[in-house]
């Protein structure tokens, strides 16, 4: 887990902006000597921060490092709650499980648990998510909000919505979703999204919602199968993309929209996420797991819920599928 204090040291540098900060004012507010401030600043050096040193004045930071830390996401981050605890990891099967566990043992809303490489990344219907090593994002974050849990599918539409914002503040490149979870840019799957609960009876204990990213992955590095249809931010945009950037861009987007959500409920994502939705109007084949529904899509219900227009007119409600379009 990321050390509190520095947690506190780093919170304190991203409110004083450009201003230096003296060793008596980060001892008071990180609650430890200014002995322990030092050492914990060398352990942020060690991370790959570069402080600015004057004497009298104190310390001002002047450049965060690349690699995705724990202290990295936290730096210039300016959420209420979304992301203020992250577990992060080097390697691990799945970010899911590990969040499950927290959230069973009192994890505040909001915790993010973030993996630089998964061995058993998760996709739906127990398919695998490739997740290879430093190139993308792949974090799991816990929310408890109070809801019954048919509400639940509504809060992977709310998280579709923020990440494609959020990909849009940071690259300019306008993605599209597709229903329910495919975040895609020019047809190719750049985001997944896998939503998991923990309930009682009927109503939500936790949510726990997967986000995997390509962020900065090569064509060459997708594997075979998913070659010809992944793509990842850096392909899109011939440039390297900073995962802590856009990670901090995803927490401040999804606070906003989740804090709209509990409060105004789900039309004013609604409105937001039709107007990224890629399959409306089209005609499709929703393939569940009872068979297929062809037709055409008409949009979403006031729930989340996809409507599908078949030949004969009949309009049938799709809970959970994977979508073809027929261009
Ligand atoms: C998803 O499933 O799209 C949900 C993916 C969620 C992944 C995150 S990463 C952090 C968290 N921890 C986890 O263990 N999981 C979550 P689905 O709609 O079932 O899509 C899975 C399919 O997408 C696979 O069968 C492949 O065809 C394709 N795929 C796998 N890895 C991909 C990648 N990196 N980029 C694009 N497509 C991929």
């Amino acid at each position: 887990m990321q050390s509190e204090i520095r947690k506190r040291l780093i919170e304190a540098f991203t409110n004083a902006g450009q201003e230096y900060l003296s060793g008596q004012y980060l001892a008071e507010t990180a609650g430890c000597s200014r002995t322990a401030i030092w050492k914990h600043i060398e352990e942020l050096r060690k991370e790959g921060f570069l402080f600015e040193a004057v004497k009298k004045k104190g310390y001002k930071i002047v450049h965060a490092p690349e690699n995705v830390t724990a202290d990295e996401i936290s730096f210039g981050l300016k959420t209420e709650f979304m992301g203020r605890s992250i577990h992060y990891e080097e390697k691990v099967d799945s970010t899911q499980k590990i969040a499950h566990r927290l959230a069973t043992d009192g994890a505040v809303e909001g915790t993010v648990v973030v993996a630089e490489e998964q061995t058993l990344g998760r996709g739906r219907l127990d398919r695998r998510w490739h997740s290879p090593k430093y190139t993308g994002i792949w974090m799991s974050i816990i929310l408890k909000p109070n809801l019954p849990m048919h509400k639940a599918p509504q809060l992977t539409l709310v998280t579709a919505v923020a990440v494609v914002q959020a990909i849009e503040d940071v690259t300019g490149l306008l993605p599209q979703i597709k229903w329910p979870n495919d975040i895609l840019i020019d047809g190719k799957k750049v985001t997944g999204i896998l939503t998991e609960l923990q309930a009682d009876a009927d109503r939500i204990n936790a949510i726990i919602i997967g986000i995997g990213i390509n962020v900065n992955q090569k064509l060459e590095d997708f594997p075979e199968d998913i070659l010809h249809t992944a793509t990842s931010l850096s392909v899109e945009t011939g440039q390297v993309i900073s995962r802590a950037g856009l990670m901090q861009a995803v927490f401040a987007r999804l606070e906003k929209l989740y804090l709209t959500y509990l409060k105004d409920g789900f039309y004013p994502i609604k409105l937001l996420w039709e107007g990224y939705a890629l399959s409306i109007g089209k005609e499709i084949i929703a393939r569940t797991v009872t068979g297929d529904i062809a037709g055409k899509a008409l949009g979403i219900t006031e729930d989340g819920v996809l409507k599908i227009q078949q030949e004969d007119g009949e309009i049938r409600h799709v809970y959970s599928a994977d979508i073809i379009i027929n261009e």
